[in-house]
């Protein structure tokens, strides 16, 4: 059964996960992830993805069920409910980009959220998640979108334009006017409160 099936460690550097991540099929990412977890942990999840649709999630997943939740069902989680970042989130994780989850997606991204994810995990997909027109880097826009959802549109924009302008100048280290996932990387060190919205407990 995939939640019990053992798998080897799909731990390593940075890289190793980035190409990981794009060229493994997603059943395998998920057992690379769920090592990294508990079994009763999985175990939980399975139940809270079943508890959501339990006419369409069957308990026994053996041969593998084709079966998607739609994203309204994912975001009334407690959990998302009130993340600013959640449509983001379950675009990120879910298989086709649209936010509506597998039983493997959903093992994803509660894995990444998880407070036992290792940061650089978490850091890799929290970069996907604010780089929202997908093209690998977080330009100024993207930032401000970010910056106006973690703080809650509580900035004026003039505001906004100003952090942005102070992480990007602080954070640009090879200069090009956009952050790169190492510039990213860099940045939350000195900024860990751009990890903050992606710690849940479940
Ligand atoms: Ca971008
Ligand atoms: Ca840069």
């Amino acid at each position: 059964m995939l939640l019990s099936d053992p798998s080897p460690s799909g731990n390593g550097g940075k890289e190793r996960k980035v190409r990981w991540r794009r060229q493994t099929p997603c059943s395998q990412r998920s057992k690379g992830l769920i090592h990294q977890t508990s079994l009763s942990f999985c175990l939980r999840l399975f139940y809270r993805y079943r508890d959501l649709a339990p006419q369409l999630v069957p308990l026994d997943y053996t041969d593998k069920p084709a079966v998607t939740l739609p994203y309204e069902l994912i975001a009334s989680m407690p959990e998302l409910k009130d993340n600013p970042f959640r449509q983001r989130i379950a675009e990120v994780f879910s298989e086709h980009g649209d936010g509506n989850m597998t039983l493997d997606n959903f093992l994803d991204m509660f894995s990444v959220l998880s407070e036992m994810a290792p940061r650089d995990l978490k850091a890799y997909y929290a970069f996907k998640i604010y780089d929202f027109n997908n093209d690998d880097y977080i330009c100024k826009s993207d930032l401000e979108k970010t910056v106006n959802k973690l703080t809650r549109n509580e900035l004026t924009p003039e505001e906004v334009s100003l952090v942005c302008e102070k992480v990007i100048y602080e954070a640009d280290v090879d200069n090009d006017g956009k952050l790169s996932l190492e510039d990213f990387q860099h940045m939350i060190i000195r900024a860990p409160d751009f990890l903050s919205t992606f710690h849940i407990r479940i």
